[in-house]
């Protein structure tokens, strides 16, 4: 706590050493009232979640795996937002403690080499027009060493200790996080979403590629061209412009 220097996101820290999800407990705290600016962090996630109900594998002390709870005056679909901005963020933190580069792949994930470092997951509670709460849940694999992953993530994620070859500290790294969070999120506020948009945009891996988008019910194939306002992936298909919203699609290299 001594580290944090921030004036709002982290003044609040909820910790614990075990728990099932930060993003269930943050979603908890948010319901009960927890002010904005309040982390959720825990040491181990029994049952860590990805979009789509899918798992995260979240070992004990070996990565930072945490959730902020925000209440930002925008509008319910303009809450993607967050996850670009969280994005922007931790590849700005990284950089900073590390020195390593990543890139971000729409929507929520932070790649090295074409393997996944960090993965966000935002969730929101809305009534009628207005954001109630939105959490924002992040998953950075700091010291997860490959050797120990589970068999079907081993060949697609990665993590700082295995890039650098020596252990990186989790409370430096956390602390940069919430300050460049905290940086972006005022900025939102001054100056609306373009700035981040730009930030995005120069880390961006998938602008520019062709792509499969694989969604609910139907998958289709196009060239990434462009991110709005609303933080949509724009897709040209060589016929029409498909707009791609986050949280129910995945999208691969095509
Ligand atoms: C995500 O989902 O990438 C969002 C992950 C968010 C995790 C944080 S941790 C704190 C907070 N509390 C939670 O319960 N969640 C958030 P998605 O794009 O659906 O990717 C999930 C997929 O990533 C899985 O199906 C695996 O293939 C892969 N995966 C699982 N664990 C991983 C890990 N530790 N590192 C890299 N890839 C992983």
């Amino acid at each position: 706590k001594a580290k944090i220097k921030t004036e709002i996101l982290g003044q609040k820290i909820i910790y614990y050493k075990e728990i099932g999800s930060t993003n269930n407990e943050a979603k908890l705290q948010a319901a009960k009232g927890a002010r904005e600016g309040t982390i959720v962090v825990s040491e181990q996630q029994g049952t860590g979640r990805g979009r789509l109900s899918r798992g995260w594998y979240s070992p004990a002390q070996k990565g930072i795996w945490f959730s902020l709870i925000l209440r930002p005056g925008f509008l319910p679909q303009e809450a993607p937002k967050c996850t670009l901005m969280a994005a922007v963020a931790i590849a700005k933190a990284i950089f900073t403690i590390t020195g390593i580069e990543v890139g971000i792949k729409w929507p929520n994930d932070i790649l090295y080499n074409g393997k996944k470092l960090v993965g966000v997951l935002t969730e929101m509670n809305a009534e009628m027009d207005r954001i109630n709460y939105i959490v924002i849940g992040m998953g950075i694999n700091v010291n997860v060493s490959n050797k120990e992953m589970p068999e079907e993530i081993k060949d697609i994620a990665t993590s700082l200790s295995e890039i650098k070859g020596e252990t990186v500290s989790r409370i430096d790294l956390l602390t940069q996080v919430l300050a460049e969070l905290e940086n972006l999120y005022l900025l939102i506020k001054e100056q609306g979403f373009a700035p981040i948009l730009k930030l995005w945009k120069q880390y961006s891996v998938t602008l520019g590629q062709d792509i499969k988008v694989i969604g609910v019910n139907e998958t289709f194939y196009g060239k990434a061209v462009d991110i709005d306002d609303f933080g949509a992936l724009l897709v040209d298909t060589g016929e029409k412009i498909e707009r791609v919203l986050a949280g129910d699609v995945s999208i691969r290299k095509a």
